[in-house]
């Protein structure tokens, strides 16, 4: 594969809706238009949709199904979140991509891959992740902060994510404390926070984000189908993944700032009426533990307050709750 590949793509997406010349392309990058030529037709032979008019140029007439890194690069050109993209066709877990790629470069990076063959949702639970229809990504972002700060780094996020997603969806998206978001009673996104400290302090942190775009219901099998649900689904119609990372990302961006500088005091009003554990009796798992309550506050810290039906008290910082 050239070495010219990637900046050639990014070129031609930067300058979409127009057209780039051969010339301008083999200006900038230095190579000649044989060299230029040989790459498009390269490009044209995989997934991707380039128009190439006589004295005009080239232009990327659609975004392609899979997940380029220099398209990427190019649609998310303002974001200062991360500073290095990696894309995959397929990957084991794009979370056990992050922890390996984190030890040999010391840098921010989104990890993301078409496909997940063993994508993992919390306590090693599977999670499904069909090929070309979701977004599977790990963040891996370096803040100088203390410990206690990361508790509530999970609540930033996930109103993040639920904005996102609510841009694309007419119906109340829903958080669901701590780690998933829900359409209605069902699933639309799953995600976690992992952190790697040393003596130091914290390393890095690991944001791992799978959310169900494009999927039909035959997707999935007949257990995932009773509890999950896709933006396709909701809105009965596919979507463009690449315009959707978009949306994510400067949401996200927005609340990692927001993490950095404020205390979770200052969302906690707008996160309440984001999520959907109020007001109604649930189903707790806390580690051996089961109980039935309700939600009656979540703290400053992000922790929940849960009575039980025997009158008491629990205080979680992580548990399964069954709507
Ligand atoms: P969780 O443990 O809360 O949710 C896992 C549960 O969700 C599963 O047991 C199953 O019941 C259900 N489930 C599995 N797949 C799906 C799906 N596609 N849609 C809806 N429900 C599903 C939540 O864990 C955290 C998930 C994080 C996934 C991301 S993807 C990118 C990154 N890489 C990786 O391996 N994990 C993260």
């Amino acid at each position: 594969m050239s070495k010219y590949r990637e900046p050639i793509l990014k070129l031609i997406t930067d300058a979409r809706p127009n057209y780039i010349s051969g010339q301008a392309i083999a200006e900038e990058l230095n190579i000649s238009r044989m060299t230029v030529k040989k790459v498009i037709d390269q490009l044209k032979s995989e997934d991707i949709s380039i128009d190439s008019v006589h004295n005009k140029g080239h232009r990327l007439n659609h975004f392609p199904q899979k997940w380029h890194a220099s398209v990427i690069r190019s649609v998310l050109q303002h974001q200062s979140l991360f500073q290095t993209v990696y894309a995959f066709d397929s990957v084991g877990s794009t979370q056990l991509e992050a922890k390996h790629r984190l030890i040999e470069h010391d840098e921010s990076m989104l990890i993301i891959s078409d496909e997940q063959i063993e994508g993992r949702g919390r306590f090693k639970r599977p999670w499904h992740s069909s090929k070309g229809k979701g977004l599977w990504m790990s963040l891996v972002l370096r803040p100088s902060i203390s410990y206690s700060m990361l508790t509530t780094f999970n609540l930033f996020i996930s109103l993040a994510i639920r904005d996102a997603i609510q841009e694309y969806v007419d119906e109340a998206v829903k958080i669901k404390w701590p780690n998933d978001i829900y359409v209605g009673e069902k699933k639309i996104c799953g995600f976690l926070t992992e952190m790697v400290a040393n003596a130091d302090g914290i390393e890095a942190v690991i944001c791992g984000i799978g959310i169900n775009i494009n999927q039909d219901e035959t997707d999935w099998d007949q257990q995932t189908r009773k509890i999950a649900t896709s933006i396709k689904i909701q809105r009965s119609e596919a979507i463009t993944r690449y315009f959707f990372l978009e949306t994510l990302i400067s949401h996200i961006q927005m609340r990692y700032t927001q993490f950095l500088s404020q205390p979770f005091t200052s969302i906690k009003q707008e996160y309440i009426a984001a999520s959907n554990i109020w007001n109604r009796k649930l189903r707790f798992t806390e580690g051996e533990q089961q109980f039935y309550g309700k939600v009656i506050e979540i703290d400053d810290l992000g922790f929940l307050h849960v009575v039980d039906e025997s009158g008491s008290i629990h205080r979680l910082m992580s548990a399964d709750i069954e709507l």
